[in-house]
Formats: C-alpha cells, structure tokens, sequence
C-alpha cells in the first residue's frame, strides 16, 4: 500500500496544503489505493511535503510523484495534447504553483485579517510543542519569504492584486471549456484545482476569495473537479 505523508486535513479542506491535496486529487482520480501517514515537513527527505514511501523507498515532490504514477498508466493524462498545449501547461502550472502558493500563505500567515482567524485554529490543530516559540519562528520565516516576494510591504489590497490578477487570467484562459485545455481533464487540472480549493473553499472570505467567487466559470470548474475527484469526501 503507498504511504501518502502529508498534512491532516484542515478548515473543511482534504489538505490544507495545495501540494498536498494535489498529489491526493491525483490519486483519488486514479483511482489508485493509498493510506495517508500524518506528516509534516520535518519528517521529510527533503524538508518539504507531501512524500510518498513505496517498497520503502520514498518520492518527494509532487510533480515528480505524479509523473512516477503515470509511467504506469497504458494512457498518460497528457496524451494527445500538441507541443503548445504542454508548454501551456508548463508554464500555467509554474505560475500558479508559485503566484498562488504565496496568495494562499499570505491569506493566512500575512493578511492581519487572515491571521487573525488562522492563529486559533492552527493553534488548535498543532501539536502542543509547535504551539509557542516554534509556530513564532515559523511565521517570522514566512513573513521574511513573503516581503522577500513584496507581498507584506504592500497593503492587503496590493498584495492580493497579483493572485486577482492570476485568477482573472485563469478564467479567461478556461472560457466556457469544462477543463483549461478543453473536454478531458489533464495533469494540469489537478495542480489547478488543489490550488483554487485552497482559495475558494476556506472557511473565512478575504478579498481574492471573493473576487475569485465572483469568475462563474471558475468556480463551476472547481465544481466540476470536485465532482471527479473528491465526490462523498468528508471530513
Ligand atoms: N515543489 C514541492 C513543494 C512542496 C512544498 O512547498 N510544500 C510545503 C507545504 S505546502 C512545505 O513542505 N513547506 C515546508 C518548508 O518549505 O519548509 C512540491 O511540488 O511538492
């Protein structure tokens, strides 16, 4: 049975890391049989979840995990797609790997507002010796990552500009297509759809969520998506 090290699920998300919930979209749409092992980062080789352990031998990475899965498949996800279409995709899945990651830390970790509904609940999900200096040290890095990235130097409204800005492109890349590059769902759905979760379905509204509620097409997407994938899931 593949081990799947990750986050437990968090705020009413299968995993409140995007990383995370797309490597378990991927394998819930496989259809293949899995067990999650309650992890965190520094349980891992490489310091950064989620892992899976197979025979014993561990894979990091989600994009790498997912491409190990699919070498076993008689039709890869991407089949048939043209050479445009995969650097499309390439570099979708690269910018919202990257944009919306630091949106989705930010929401939480950087917008007072965010934190200020995070902080509780984290607090209360976290084990007891990460709940003091250890969870301090840990925002202190992100908010150093984050105005690294300019994110807190800008007010909350400048700063949810960009992921706005992504989400906008996003909706108009999806037009009235069931899925980013047309009627199948391919590997970069999976990506997208942990991504936009994360932002559309946490518990407490902030400025991208709701502009993000406000793109129809996007959010029937996500419906659709979830309807493929996590279709009965609960908590
Ligand atoms: N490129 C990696 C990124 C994974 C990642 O950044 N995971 C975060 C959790 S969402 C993590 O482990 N962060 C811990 C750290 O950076 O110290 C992947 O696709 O799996």
């Amino acid at each position: 049975m593949i081990e799947l090290h990750q986050f437990r699920p968090f705020w009413g998300l299968p995993n409140a890391s995007p990383f995370c919930m797309k490597v378990e979209t991927y394998l819930r749409f496989r259809g293949i049989p899995y067990r999650v092992v309650p992890s965190g980062p520094r349980k891992s080789p490489t310091g950064k979840i989620p892992f899976i352990v197979e025979d014993g031998r561990s894979i990091t990475d989600s994009e790498t995990i997912i491409h190990h899965f699919e070498r076993r498949e008689p039709v890869h996800l991407d089949a048939g797609l043209s050479e445009a279409e995969r650097a499309t995709a390439f570099f979708v899945r690269e910018l919202v790997e990257e944009q919306l990651y630091w949106q989705v830390t930010y929401m939480r970790w950087g917008d007072p507002a965010g934190w200020a509904v995070f902080r509780p609940d984290l607090v209360k999900y976290l084990p007891l010796g990460m709940r003091g200096p250890v969870l301090f040290l840990l925002r202190r890095m992100l908010l150093r990552q984050m105005g690294q990235r300019g994110l807190t130097r800008a007010d909350p409204q400048g700063a949810y500009a960009r992921g706005k800005a992504v989400l906008d492109a996003l909706a108009g890349l999806l037009g009235d297509k069931p899925y980013l590059l047309g009627a199948e769902p391919r590997s970069l759905d999976i990506s997208l759809y942990a991504f936009l979760a994360n932002i559309l379905d946490q518990p407490h509204g902030n400025p991208l969520q709701a502009h993000g509620k406000a793109l129809v097409n996007l959010v029937g997407y996500c419906a659709r998506m979830k309807a493929l994938c996590w279709q009965g899931w609960t908590l």
